[in-house]
């Protein structure tokens, strides 16, 4: 595109990288340098995470939209969430952007998740600025980590004029970017400038008929679901007819009622946006991501986002365990379809279908995070619901053989866990794709295994290297299946008939396994209260009092000390799941249950799965 068409007063950015590489730290140092907020005024850190559970968990779950402005420009900014799972949220705003900063913890380098991010970036054409970050680290090697960044651009195929990056080292957390690591730390001012250097502004085709596609959805109380996205052509007033272009290629008139831009932490009504801009805009309903709003005499659609496809599903079911509805607002299969339809809209790595039962839907996304956290959203709202155990999503290759998802895992740990946790891989069907870090009493173990193999696979990596172990990983390629993954090794002890556990029983089952709970929690027949310490499951009765009449002292129950029982997320439930149980979700409370509720019934199940098993 000729120069003479990109604007100069306007630069679109999205900060990608690795989950936790300090994205959104970096976002609070451009607004705050940028003079966004008043000296006085407090701020929260990373404020840019402003939902619930972006705050409680510490990590960006939702792209998000900002702007500053330097030295006469404006920059539009895209925060997005560094966690694989969510990898779908960074693909959709790539779009919107001419350019991207590629952020790199100065210590632990490219992880897997820098590479998908990197990847699609190169792919939509734009030259990354790469920013060693975390450089105060005193464990950071900056220049290794710059090294390991271009090998990176080199093995993902980019351009030569790609691969001539820019660069800068920073510290976002104590605000400065520097061009070479001698200079001395200043402020942040260096990296704006490069932005404004390096990034091409947007095109600019004010004249020419209005084109935007939509690339992220919100929504705001008073006017509805607000779309987001860039005016690529022409310009947006408010009151204006426009044709929709929708995906199935169906054309609608609507009317723009609102449009607004991002001005920092707010967004501003405007009459009128230009192309270049990023606009957020109501009035249109029923918009979906990826539809382009054109003019009417000149409907020409951009081609839409490709979103990377689901690998994990889920059955979201309507609750009918004998507490059902005890919590809940919303719990009947209208509510779950509805509410799940609604995600599925927005959430665009997430699939939603029917299946042979009504009262169950089978939802797919990009992990176990990903389900989680529209699970976890849903109970805010008052939602209650059942959950299977997630299941990979399997294909056929082109001679009909069945292939698999495959992660690519990355491990660091100490040496001394690495020979138990290469034995767990092992049984995983994980193989080894490389090893670094040796000699440094830390290693780092790169694999392939099968999307199957790390379900659970984190709390065993975890228990096995005290917590110290870190792991990371995202969806590699589909693959020849690799055969068998045995199922969780310890089985789960079941409750025999309904009540309220007591202490004295509980402190009588302590030997038997773990605890999920301590007295007083109602319960019922079939409810899992704790994980038995041997293979199979085991029927319990958490709630037997001690006969009277064989009391002794010692044995009361103010005396006895139970150990405190494991709480369990709802992220460890999910992990915890085998197939014939599920996960009661409800706005206070987390249950774990057998399908079957009834031990008899339960068996009678299992003889006659093991009668169909033989040959
Ligand atoms: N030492 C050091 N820590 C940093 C720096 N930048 C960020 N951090 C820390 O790294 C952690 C993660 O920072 P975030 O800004 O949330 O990282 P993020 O990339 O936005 O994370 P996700 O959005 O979840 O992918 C926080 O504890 C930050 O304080 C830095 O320059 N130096
Ligand atoms: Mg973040």
């Amino acid at each position: 595109m000729s120069p003479a068409l990109r604007r100069q007063d306007i630069r679109n950015i999205a900060i990608i990288a690795h989950v936790d590489h300090g994205k959104t730290t970096l976002v609070d140092r451009l607004l705050q340098q940028t003079g966004t907020f008043r000296s006085n005024e407090r701020v929260l850190e990373r404020v840019m995470d402003s939902n619930d559970l972006e705050r409680e968990r510490g990590i960006t779950i939702l792209a998000k939209n900002t702007s500053v402005h330097y030295d006469g420009v404006k920059i539009n900014i895209v925060d997005t969430p560094g966690h694989a799972d969510f990898g779908g949220e960074v693909e959709r705003v790539l779009g919107m952007v001419d350019g991207a900063l590629l952020l790199v913890d100065a210590a632990e380098g490219p992880l897997p998740q820098t590479r998908f991010v990197l990847k699609k970036s190169l792919e939509f054409g734009h030259h990354p600025i790469v920013v060693i970050n975390k450089v105060d680290r005193p464990d950071a090697r900056p220049h290794q980590v710059l090294d390991e960044v271009f090998q990176l651009m080199l093995n993902l195929g980019a351009t030569d004029e790609q691969l001539d990056f820019p660069h800068l080292y920073a510290s976002a957390k104590l605000g400065w970017a520097v061009r070479e690591m001698e200079e001395t730390p200043g402020d942040i001012m260096p990296l704006l400038r490069m932005i404004l250097e390096r990034v091409p502004g947007p095109p600019g085709d004010m004249d020419g008929p209005l084109q935007l596609q939509i690339a992220n959805l919100d929504y705001n109380d008073y006017v509805g679901r607000m779309a987001i996205g860039r005016v690529m052509r022409g310009r947006l007033a408010r009151g204006m007819e426009i044709a929709l272009l929708k995906l199935d290629g169906r054309i609608e008139p609507h009317k723009v009622t609102k449009v607004e831009v991002f001005e920092a932490l707010r967004r501003v009504e405007v009459d009128e946006a230009l192309a270049g801009e990023i606009v957020a805009l109501a009035g249109l309903p029923d918009i979906q991501i990826g539809e382009t709003l054109a003019d009417p005499r000149h409907p020409e659609a951009l081609t839409p986002i490709r979103i990377e496809e689901p690998t994990l599903s889920m059955d979201f079911m309507v609750n009918d365990s004998p507490f059902a509805g005890r919590e809940g607002r919303f719990v009947t299969s209208r509510h779950l379809r509805e509410r799940l339809t609604k995600e599925a809209l927005a959430n665009v790595a997430l699939r939603v279908e029917e299946t042979d039962s009504t009262d169950t839907l089978r939802v797919s996304g990009r992990g176990e995070l990903h389900l989680a956290i529209v699970a976890e959203t849903m109970r805010r709202e008052g939602y209650e619901f059942q959950l299977s155990r997630p299941r990979v999503i399997m294909r056929r290759g082109p001679a009909g053989q069945p292939l698999e998802p495959i992660e690519y895992l990355v491990l660091d740990l100490e040496e001394a866990y690495m020979g138990r946790v290469m034995e767990i891989l092992g049984v995983r069907r994980a193989e080894l794709a490389n090893m670094g870090g040796a000699g440094t009493g830390r290693v780092r173990l790169e694999f392939t295994v099968p999307a199957r193999g790390l379900l659970g696979f984190r709390r065993e990596f975890l228990t096995e290297t005290r917590g110290t172990g870190i792991m990371s990983h995202v969806f590699h390629e589909y693959g020849p299946y690799r055969g068998e993954v045995p199922d969780r090794h310890r089985g789960a002890l079941v409750v025999k008939e309904p009540g309220v556990t007591v202490t004295f029983a509980l402190f009588n089952l302590e030997d038997r396994g773990t605890l999920f709970h301590g007295p007083g929690v109602d319960v019922y027949e079939g409810m899992i209260v704790g994980e038995h310490v041997r293979d199979n499951d085991l029927v319990v009765n958490p709630c037997k009092r001690k006969h009277l009449t064989n009391m002794r002292a010692s044995t009361s129950d103010d005396t006895l000390r139970l150990k405190p029982p494991r709480l369990m997320s709802l992220e460890d439930c999910i992990e915890f799941l085998a197939d014939d149980e599920l996960v009661e979700v409800a706005p206070r409370t987390v249950r774990l249950r057998k399908r079957q509720r009834n031990a008899s019934d339960r068996k009678r199940t299992d003889k006659a799965a093991a009668e169909a098993t033989v040959p």
